[in-house]
């Protein structure tokens, strides 16, 4: 699809100016503050990132290298330093908030844990040396399939602090999907706990574990197994170990293993055009420094903030506003275990009056879900101490911003909306809210250092306002991912090939308007955010094609008013097509499927039978007429080259 030079559509008119009252004591006070930032980092890109590496990161041993870009695309910054990113976490904190809360933490039960960073400290020594005692090493891959409790930021700091790699899973993903990371991260190890509550059902996560180490996963050496959900479950002798027994008695001191700035610190795996996800890898200090420039920036911390980021530690949202940038920076923070519906849609407006909220970071499908159960729920709850809102995950549509501005922000709150991606490792594109007036539905500026741009299919700069093409980034930044895992070669050609290597490419489409201000059109791949969730469509077509009833499949997003996209799945089966296209037992099997191959998240809302794929004489499936139909759209698209034009009719649930 090219969408260079599309008219943008869109033409919202609203402009919020920053608060004085909330400007004033703002870390970035006006555009004026913000301005001399961006003009430091266009005279001297380089100088400009040292400096705030310099002056943000606590190095064991400094850097003298900058940025060296000899092997572009792959950049390595600030080479000869040595750090330690949990040093940086936690260490550096004790001397003056020791005894401050890192941690409040509320289970969905309503259990409520407060933890602080010296007692944070201990846990994460404590469990640092329990991993070197299991034989993990510097370099080693440990893959973390948690629930959301706090031993989840414990292990992963516990790895960062022996230099070792993490890799999370999300718990809501499937057996398969855990055996396929495992493998592919080659772990040695394998970190999870009987079971986790959401929704008030228990995860299964050790259930799943046991199914994916049957099948595979033949570098794994030990489990760890932390207690939460309280069920029973098999413990596999020689192999599995619980969290209790590895920490009993080790000692609450671990030095610290001093790394490269290089070093990786972890891989999250994340979807894209092809069936397997990947191994996006991201590095130690450049990695650090974009959580708390951002910390710093965008939200504004500041050491009496009470900072809430409800994404899940599974997703990047999580690694780097739950797990790496509140500890950096020394705040407090809430992480919360379970959904926002139980016992009602009230639960995240009691946390943030319970727990005295003053920054909260969500997604836009969260804000429609719970706008749509109406204005008195959050009218019950005092959210007088919230003072700034975020927002992440896809583009938030004007009206879910104005019922957050309103409802939730009380019209006091600026509102971040921050784009940006796994693979950037931390906001690009945001309002820095003491400075940048907002418009609904604009991620609004660039940040500093970040040379963010639109072009079209040559490469060149759009300049003509609400124009649409590819948004691309022309400067590396130190918080960019460093390849993919055992891929390189998917590393140059998903992100850099486009453009000749010269330009990162995000694989969304935008459009820039007259005030410069960047609007998010949609991606440009094949690449679905189902409530912010992140997958791609040829994952989920394997996984469909995986079943021996399927011949064919095609999936694409039906926009959904909560879910931004639901996933729409057209199948073509082995042998007949069902009478009237319907079988209902059939797609009741193929959505189990798929969850058991994928994750409840990928489950197909609509599946339609149908005798073939509209496809064009050269053989390419038709995916743009495909998302017309899911949309019920009328069909505007040329259909001439189709080789049966019969099949829309079945394709539209018609025959
Ligand atoms: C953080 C995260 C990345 C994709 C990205 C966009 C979309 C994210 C926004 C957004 C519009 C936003 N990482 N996206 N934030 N679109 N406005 N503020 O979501 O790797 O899972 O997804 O999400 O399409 O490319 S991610």
């Amino acid at each position: 699809m090219a969408p260079a030079n599309i008219e943008s559509i869109l033409h919202e008119q609203r402009l919020f100016q920053p608060a004085p009252a909330f400007a004033a004591r703002a870390r970035i006070k006006s555009m004026r503050e913000l301005q001399a930032l961006q003009q430091q980092a266009a005279q001297d890109h380089e100088k400009f990132w040292a400096d705030r590496a310099r002056e943000q990161i606590s190095w064991h041993k400094p850097f003298t290298k900058i940025l060296d870009s000899s092997k572009a695309p792959h950049y390595r910054w600030f080479d000869d330093g040595l750090l330690n990113v949990s040093y940086n976490c936690l260490d550096r904190n004790l001397k003056d908030k020791a005894h401050k809360t890192a941690i409040i933490f509320e289970g969905e039960q309503g259990d409520v844990r407060r933890v602080t960073y010296a007692e944070l400290h201990r846990e994460v020594c404590r469990f640092a040396n329990a991993l070197k005692a299991n034989g993990i090493k510097k370099g080693d891959r440990v893959v973390i399939y948690m629930p959301m409790v706090p031993e989840m930021v414990i292990a992963m700091q516990a790895c960062a602090r022996i230099g070792a790699i993490h890799s999370v899973v999300f718990g809501g993903f499937s057996a398969q999907s855990l055996q396929d990371r495992i493998e592919d991260a080659g772990a040695k190890m394998l970190i999870t706990a009987d079971g986790g509550t959401r929704g008030g059902k228990i995860i299964e996560l050790k259930l799943a574990a046991d199914q994916a180490l049957a099948k595979g996963c033949s570098t794994i050496e030990s489990v760890i197994v932390l207690k939460r959900s309280g069920q029973t479950i098999p413990m596999q002798n020689g192999r599995d170990v619980w969290w209790d027994d590895v920490v009993k008695n080790v000692s609450d001191q671990c030095e610290p293993v001093w790394v490269e700035s290089e070093h990786p610190l972890f891989l999250l795996y994340t979807s894209g055009s092809t069936g397997k996800p990947k191994g996006v890898q991201h590095s130690s200090a450049g990695y650090l420094l974009g959580t708390i420039v951002t910390m710093q920036w965008v939200f504004d911390i500041h050491d009496d903030d009470i900072f809430w980021c409800t994404a899940d530690v599974g997703w990047v949202t999580g690694h780097s506003y739950v797990t790496y940038g509140p500890l950096a920076v020394g705040a407090t923070m809430v992480m919360y275990e379970g959904a926002p519906t139980i016992p009602d849609g009230g639960r995240f407006w009691d946390i943030c009056q319970r727990h005295k909220i003053t920054i909260f970071y969500t997604a836009p499908t969260a804000i429609r879900g719970l706008m749509k159960l109406g204005d008195d729920i959050p009218a019950k709850y005092d959210l007088s101490k919230l003072r700034l809102l975020g927002t992440v995950g896809e583009p938030i549509n004007p009206e879910a911003w104005m019922w957050y501005h309103t409802h939730i922000g009380h019209e006091r709150c600026p509102i971040t909306d921050t784009w940006w991606q796994t693979e950037t490792g931390a906001h690009l594109i945001a309002p820095i809210p003491g400075a940048v007036a907002t418009k609904p539905g604009s991620c609004t500026l660039p940040l500093p250092g970040i040379a963010a741009d639109v072009v079209d299919e040559e490469g060149n700069s759009i300049t003509a306002p609400n124009q649409g093409g590819y948004l691309v980034i022309k400067k590396p930044w130190p918080f960019m991912l460093r390849t993919i895992w055992g891929d390189e070669q998917r590393y140059l050609d998903t992100y850099w090939k486009k453009f000749n290597n010269k330009y990162y490419v995000a694989g969304d489409t935008a459009h820039k308007d007259e005030d410069g201000y960047f609007w998010i059109m949609g991606r440009a791949d094949d690449v679905l955010k189902v409530s912010g969730h992140r997958l791609g469509t040829m994952e989920i077509e394997s996984a469909l094609v995986a079943h021996p009833r399927v011949a064919e499949a095609a999936v694409v997003g039906k926009p959904d008013e909560v879910k931004g996209e639901a996933v729409f799945a057209y199948v073509v089966l082995r042998g007949a097509r069902p009478a009237g296209g319907v079988d209902e037992a059939l797609t009741k099997e193929l959505r189990a499927w798929v969850t058991e191959q994928i994750g409840p998240i990928a489950r197909p809302d609509d599946i339609r039978y149908a005798d073939n794929l509209p496809k064009t004489r050269s053989g390419k499936i038709m995916r743009r007429l495909l998302r017309s139909i899911a949309a019920g759209e009328a069909i505007t698209q040329d259909t001439s080259t189709l080789e049966n034009e019969a099949i829309l009719l079945q394709l539209r649930g018609k025959a």
